[in-house]
């Protein structure tokens, strides 16, 4: 298995995949995103057995090649199971020492925050990124609560040293506020996932974030 970390320094657009949102479907929409220069890739799936997951964990693996880093939503286990890149995990999920002991040292842990001192307890646990949401309403996760603005970005870039995802009611309208915010990399799933054309959407986002890095 190839380290993958390095790449996270230059990861854009991140994509998690939503099998409920999706016009096509998630390996539609894997194909397509990675096609458009997608170099992250997380799949989020709960509504399907442990088995057709690590079937579909296993195909997504495939399309995500060495140039794009595959990570599995919540299960260390199906991550394991299909020698993932890594994983990312909730705060409520396992926790970073436990998924680290049975990831060991090579492979990408990333972690939702969302507060200042979530970010640096993560940091301080070995996390490789932060996930930090949600930035605005969103109704694709229920329970996401309120949006913090893309003004409170600023204060956990920093408090820490990894880098920062930002998550939660993005567009293509409201994502430079969030790059030039002090995201390092922002996920839109709605945005990308229930459009037609999931590979134009995604070179859209892609090409985007780049253009607000470079002017900034
Ligand atoms: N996690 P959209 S918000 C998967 O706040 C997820 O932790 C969130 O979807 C969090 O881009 C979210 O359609 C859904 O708003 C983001």
């Amino acid at each position: 298995m190839t380290d993958k970390r390095a790449l996270l320094d230059k990861i854009d657009f991140y994509l998690v995949t939503d099998s409920g949102l999706s016009r096509k479907g998630t390996l539609s929409d894997v194909e397509k995103a990675v096609a458009a220069g997608c170099r992250i890739i997380q799949y989020r799936e709960k509504s399907i057995s442990t088995k057709d997951m690590i079937v579909e964990a296993s195909q997504i693996k495939t399309l995500c090649g060495r140039e794009s880093i595959f990570l599995v939503n919540d299960r260390v286990d199906v991550a394991l199971a299909v020698d993932a890149d890594g994983v990312h995990i909730g705060q409520d999920d396992m926790p970073i020492d436990a998924a680290r002991d049975l990831l060991g040292p090579d492979k990408i842990i990333g972690l939702t925050v969302h507060t200042v001192e979530e970010a640096l307890e993560a940091e301080k646990m070995g996390a490789d990124y932060v996930g930090l949401s949600p930035i605005f309403n969103t109704s694709t996760k229920k329970d996401a609560g309120s949006g913090i603005g893309p003004e409170s970005i600023r204060a956990v870039k920093d408090a820490i040293k990894i880098p920062i995802i930002a998550i939660g009611g993005i567009n293509k309208q409201n994502s430079e506020s969030v790059i030039l915010g002090g995201a390092d990399s922002l996920v839109a799933i709605s945005a990308v996932v229930c459009s037609d054309d999931v590979e134009q959407e995604t070179r859209e986002f892609v090409a985007l974030i780049r253009k607000v890095k470079k002017d900034a």
